[in-house]
This record gives structure tokens, sequence and C-alpha cells, in this order.
């Protein structure tokens, strides 16, 4: 039986040594340590043997079991550093790269869709405009109808700056302020949009994070009805999504705005059949909007008599989701490259 032990520890050494990746090896272990192997059943038959011949034979395959763990082990030890090396070369990149026609480099999704959101927008006759990411009570809640201690401040979960008054700086938790801003610039007939980054408290899932993008379109003139927003939205999407997907208005409420709407496409996922994206009921939700409340206009000193105007907050990353069929908004931002250089 010793000879019998010698010859298959050799075979095995020569099937580890001649293993030259993981899953080969897996396969050498199974066969080598296996219920089935050569040992295994050598094992079993130590049963039948004399006294001194089992002690013998029982040392020299425990030894043997040993000697070709290690062996095992060692070569298991070299095949992951081999694959390890492998394959931070395949996913190796250089970023001294500059050849333009072999340029890795491309733009971020969101700034793709802020590029390409201006360009619709602009194309319909908007003007762009911007405004800070910290902004005061005043501009974030105060001027929009928001007074303090309104219960609609508790639709944003604000994040405050400690500067000045206790929250009396905040970071903006939408891109509203902004038309306070345009609006104490200028007179009115006024098209804009007003594309940026804000914040809020929210943890992030699927469909939300913490710091993300709106764009926010603001429209005033003398002669302006809800049918000029309901028009305007309805161009919008055929312009951003494609003639095929149409966009409705679900009655809602924001403060400054009245009547309010959220503003609703057809599924992208299921061309508006139904299906788990969106809840089965065929419609995507992507932002709010209504007509201008006569409070806005008081507080940066427009006569409410005389100006009309609409207004619409969507959220630009979800817009982007939808539009390249992504269900994950925390894609955008872990910034791997195998999913940004596929945009
Ligand atoms: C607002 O922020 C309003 N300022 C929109 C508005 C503007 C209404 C003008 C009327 C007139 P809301 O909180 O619903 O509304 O956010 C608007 C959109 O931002 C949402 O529909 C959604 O698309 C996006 N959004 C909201 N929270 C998050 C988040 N945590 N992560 C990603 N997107 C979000």
């Amino acid at each position: 039986m010793i000879d019998e032990i010698r010859r298959i520890t050799d075979e095995a050494r020569a099937g580890i040594a001649a293993a030259s990746t993981l899953e080969e090896l897996r396969a050498v272990d199974a066969a080598v340590f296996g219920r089935r192997s050569a040992l295994t059943v050598l094992k079993r038959g130590l049963g039948g043997l004399g006294p001194d011949e089992r002690r013998a034979a029982g040392l020299a395959l425990n030894d043997a079991r040993e000697a070709l763990e290690t062996e095992l082990a060692a070569r298991r030890r070299v095949l992951e550093a081999a694959e390890r090396r492998a394959r931070l070369e395949a996913e190796r990149l250089d970023l001294t790269e500059v050849e333009p026609a072999r340029r890795r480099g491309s733009m971020h999704l969101v700034t793709q869709t802020v590029e390409r959101l201006e360009d619709v927008f602009v194309g319909m006759g908007f003007t762009v405009s911007e405004g800070p990411e910290v902004e005061t009570d005043f501009y974030n809640f105060e001027a929009l109808n928001i007074p303090a201690s309104h219960p609609a401040r508790g639709m944003w979960d604000t994040l405050y700056v400690e500067l000045g008054e206790p929250e009396s700086t905040v970071l903006r938790t939408h891109t509203s302020p902004v038309q306070i801003r345009v609006m104490q610039a200028q007179e009115p007939p006024i098209h804009t949009v007003m594309p940026g980054r804000v914040f809020r408290r929210d943890t992030a899932d699927a469909s939300h994070m913490p710091v993300f993008h709106q764009i926010e379109g603001l429209v005033v003139d003398r002669d302006i009805s809800f049918a000029d927003l309901a028009g305007t939205l309805e161009e919008f999407t055929a312009a951003y999504f494609g003639g095929s997907i149409h966009s409705r208005l679900r009655p809602s409420y924001f403060p400054f705005t009245e009547p309010s709407a959220e503003y609703d496409i057809n599924c992208l996922f299921c061309e508006g059949t139904g299906c788990r994206t969106c809840g089965g009921t065929g419609w995507m939700e992507l932002g709010g909007c209504g007509m201008v409340h006569p409070n806005v206009f008081r507080a940066v000193g427009y006569d409410p008599e005389e100006w009309r105007g609409f207004a619409f907050g969507f959220g630009m990353d979800r817009l982007a989701l939808n539009r390249h069929g992504v269900d994950d908004i925390r894609e955008l931002f872990t910034n791997d490259v195998r999913f940004l250089e596929q945009f």
C-alpha cells in the first residue's frame, strides 16, 4: 500500500504543478481529496490491514495528505496572484494617453444631460440662467411663499450651513430660488431655464441621492395660461425623449405655484402598458410645475395683476436615467469607468 500511496502522491503533485488556472486547480483539489479519490479509497481500505501495516499505511496516508495540502495552497497563492495581475492589466487605464483617436475620456452622463437639456430648451426660445448653491432662507423658502413655520417646509429635508443666525443659510433644496434671483434682476418677459446641483437630507437609494440635479423653468409674460405650460412640456417631452413619448399633468401642491401639477411621461421601459419600473401605472413622475403664485410675484416686486407665469422643476438625474434605461441613480455617482464609458 505504501508504494500505491507514493504513486498517487506523485501523480497528484504533477497535477498540481500542471494546473495553470484557479479553476483547473479546483478540479485537481476535488480529484485528490474528493470522496471518490484514490486517497479516500485507500483510507477506507485501512480497516482490512493487519495492525502494523495499518499504522504504517495510516501514517504514510496522513503525510501524503499534509504534503499535498501544502502544495495545493502554495500553487493557489501563485495562481491567485497571476489572475489578479492579469485582471489589473486588463482594466488598466492610461490616464496620460492623449492621442485623440484612442482617447478614453468622455463627458459624464449628468454633464451630457445638462448640455442636451439646455440645447432642447434654447431651441424652444429659452435662455439659460444660474444661481448659487448656498442660499439664504429668503430665496430658498420665504420668497417662494413658504414662510417660517409653514408646514410645507417639511416637503424638503434641508441641510443648513453654520453661518449667521441659526437656520438662516441653507444648501439650496431645489433650483426654484433661482426664479427669484432672475425676476429680481430683470423685467418680464422672461423665458429661462436654470440647471444646477441641489441638496437634501435624503438617504441614497435607487431613485434618491442627497446631492442631485434639477432643471428649473420660468416663463413670465402678460397672457400666459396653463395651456402654455402643458404645451411647452409636451413639446419638450417629444424633443428630449422622442415622438412616441407623451406627457400628462396631475393635480398636486407646491406653495409657489397655484394651481400646481406633477409632470409625468409615458414609462420608457413599457411605453405605457405598465411594468415594475413604473409600478404598473404606465407613467413616470419627473417633476413638479404650475402657475406662478401671486405671492411670489409680490416678493420680487412684480404686479400680479399685470404678469402671469408658469414654472417647472425636474430631476435631471432621473431624466438621464429614464432616457438611457438605467434603473439605479447611484450608478451615476459611483464613478465606475465600466459604467461611465458606455455613454
Ligand atoms: C421641487 O423641488 C419643486 N421645486 C419643483 C417645482 C418647480 C414645482 C417649479 C413647481 C414649480 P420636488 O421636491 O418634487 O419639487 O422635486 C422635483 C423633482 O426632483 C422630483 O420629481 C424628482 O425627479 C427629483 N428629486 C427629488 N428628490 C430627489 C432625490 N433625492 N434624488 C434625485 N432626484 C430627486
